[in-house]
């Protein structure tokens, strides 16, 4: 069988090359090799993370702390939306590739020209299901075909030349609160994709896609089942079918190990107490085989999650030391509070710190079994499933940071990440399921400020020791993405706006440029003909801005659109 697709494969390449060179102008097929290089070829970007080690580090250097000062805006183009623009463009060949909740585009990176531009057909009712902020994080590409998901569980192949549709599959029912805004990843030949809608009541999964046909090749749950492995984490049978664990961010892959890493979310509902147990798999790293779906390791960060600490956030894989030995770790910075080290390997945990100012709902990680020391806190959350009053818990439910991704700089040997530092009041009520509505079992009272007022950071941290080099304080947490480069910049952007750079060793303030709405982007760097770019999406209308009630978040105006920057 693997023969015979094997076969197929080659043929239909075959087909298209040879269509390719003698019909119409040729999209350059982009191969297998090119995305497994595609953190060391400036020349374009493929991968959603700039790289299947989700690094987002660039080895350019034209822009560095020195030159940023001459960083200008080249173009900007507008998206025509105002909703989220929290989106990572792909470029090759000179064409960028974005992609909205409402539309696909191609863009001629140099002049932000538009080459075309096709909207997605949505259901009139899809707002009404949405949790947390209308956007679509971004499309992948291979072999000559652009590949994204809809905010109605869709998965479409499109070509690059024109945003014709080639097929379009249905992943999950939207009417059930599935939705998707995350990049697929593309890995061992096999389009890969998660799914979002943890806050409903729905049961998570990942799900690999045949590159050609759109074809289901396989589905992997992310809540097992009674007579699987995990089964018996839960409190009683069919928990697990309503029991989460979305897999709302895009994994990330080692092509020598032949392994997807893939973050999963919250249980379903967020009351632990009603779950019971572990509820195996939420708020954990699945490593999974690309071609079947297998779980070849798994991680639980934060077993029974009270706390809605979805683990999806970045998977960053990188080869460093540990307690001086090389290591090929897999890092995160996860919502619980903890930077975690992982042998990516066989998912053997090396080391746990916290990486924020405050964190009670656990004194610590246990090395030994990687479970986290509850505090009393926390002994009430799993035990009570209605408790009498509210508790200060930290982090907040947004995390100590949420899915805005990270940069890990191999040079200075830090993760630069957007933290965050404030709590919440947190009591348990009775969940109730309703299908399409909210299924949380917990009552959120509001926000608990820091001392200092100051509820984010740019935090700059050493992975191993989860201790911070340098940071800079800021009132409303960022939002955005951040990439570093070999220039030794730091780029990341503000709610508020403004597209910032920092000096990647200590932490001073290069360069900035307000875009005119908020910056919920992710940024991302590129070359041309020996001239370095850099390039962003403008555009806020996040839940954070929705539900955090910041009192320093001015009214941002929304208006999503993409800048370009490069030397004068
Ligand atoms: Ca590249
Ligand atoms: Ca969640």
């Amino acid at each position: 069988m693997a023969l015979f697709r094997s076969g197929l494969r080659r043929a239909s390449l075959l087909a298209s090359a040879w269509l390719g060179l003698t019909l119409v102008a040729p999209i350059q097929a982009q191969t297998a090799a090119q995305l497994r290089d595609d953190a060391k070829t400036p020349g374009d970007v493929l991968t959603y993370g700039m790289g299947y080690n989700h690094q987002r580090f660039s080895p350019l250097k034209q822009i560095n702390t020195g030159s940023i000062k001459n960083l200008v805006p080249v173009w900007n183009l507008s998206l025509d939306s105002s909703a989220n623009a929290s989106t990572q463009p792909l470029v090759h060949e000179g064409v960028m590739y974005i992609t909205s909740h409402n539309a696909t585009l191609a863009i001629d990176a140099l002049s932000g020209r538009t080459k075309w531009k096709v909207p997605i057909e949505l259901p009139a009712d899809i707002n009404g299901f949405l949790c947390c902020g209308i956007h679509s994080r971004g499309p992948a590409m291979v072999d000559g075909v652009l590949y994204r998901t809809t905010i109605d569980a869709h998965v479409m192949a499109i070509n690059p030349a024109d945003g014709k549709t080639i097929w379009k599959s249905k992943a999950a029912d939207y009417k059930l609160g599935y939705s998707m805004t995350h990049a697929p990843l593309v890995a061992s030949g096999v389009l890969i994709t998660g799914i979002s809608g943890g806050e409903y009541g729905t049961r998570g999964f990942i799900k690999g896609w045949d590159l050609k046909t759109g074809k289901e090749l396989w589905t992997r749950f992310t809540t097992a089942g009674p007579t699987e492995a995990g089964g018996d984490s839960w409190r009683e049978k069919d928990l697990h079918l309503k029991g989460g664990a979305p897999t709302w961010i895009t994994g990330s892959y080692d092509p020598d190990l032949d392994l997807v890493y893939w973050g999963t979310g919250n249980g379903g509902p967020w009351n632990a107490a009603f779950r019971g147990g572990d509820s195996l798999y939420v708020c954990s790293v699945l490593a999974i085989r690309p071609k079947t779906g297998e779980i070849a390791w798994f991680f639980q960060f934060s077993p029974g999650d009270p706390y809605d600490y979805d683990s999806v956030n970045e998977l960053v894989l990188a080869d460093i030391k540990v307690d001086g030995k090389p290591t090929k770790a897999l890092i995160q910075a996860n919502r619980n509070g903890f930077f975690y080290v992982l042998d990516r390997t066989n998912g053997k945990l090396l080391k746990a710190n916290q990486f924020v100012k405050q964190v009670n709902w656990a004194s610590g990680i246990d090395m030994k079994t990687g479970r986290p020391i509850d505090t009393e806190i926390t002994k009430m959350a799993r035990s009570t499933v209605e408790m009498k009053d509210h508790v200060d818990v930290f982090p907040s439910v947004f995390g100590a940071k949420n899915w805005q991704p990270m940069s890990f700089h191999p040079g200075t040997g830090l993760a630069y990440a957007n933290t965050m530092n404030f709590g919440w009041k947190y009591k348990t009520v009775k969940p109730e399921y309703k299908q399409g509505a909210w299924y949380l079992g917990v009552d959120i009272g509001g926000w608990v400020e820091p001392k200092d007022g100051n509820r984010g950071y740019l935090s700059a941290i050493d992975p191993v020791t989860g201790k911070t080099k340098w940071e800079v304080a800021t009132k409303v947490p960022f939002w955005s993405g951040v990439m570093s480069t070999a220039g030794n910049v730091v780029f990341t952007g503000a709610q508020t706006g403004e597209f910032l750079a920092y000096d990647a060793t200590n932490g001073k303030k290069l360069w900035q440029f307000q875009t005119g709405s908020g910056i919920t982007g992710l940024p991302i760097t590129w070359e041309h003909k020996g001239k370095q770019y850099v390039t962003v999406t403008s555009g806020a209308a996040t839940v954070y801005a929705a539900l955090g009630a910041d009192p320093n978040l001015p009214q941002m105006p929304a208006g999503s659109s993409v800048w370009t920057f490069a030397l004068k």
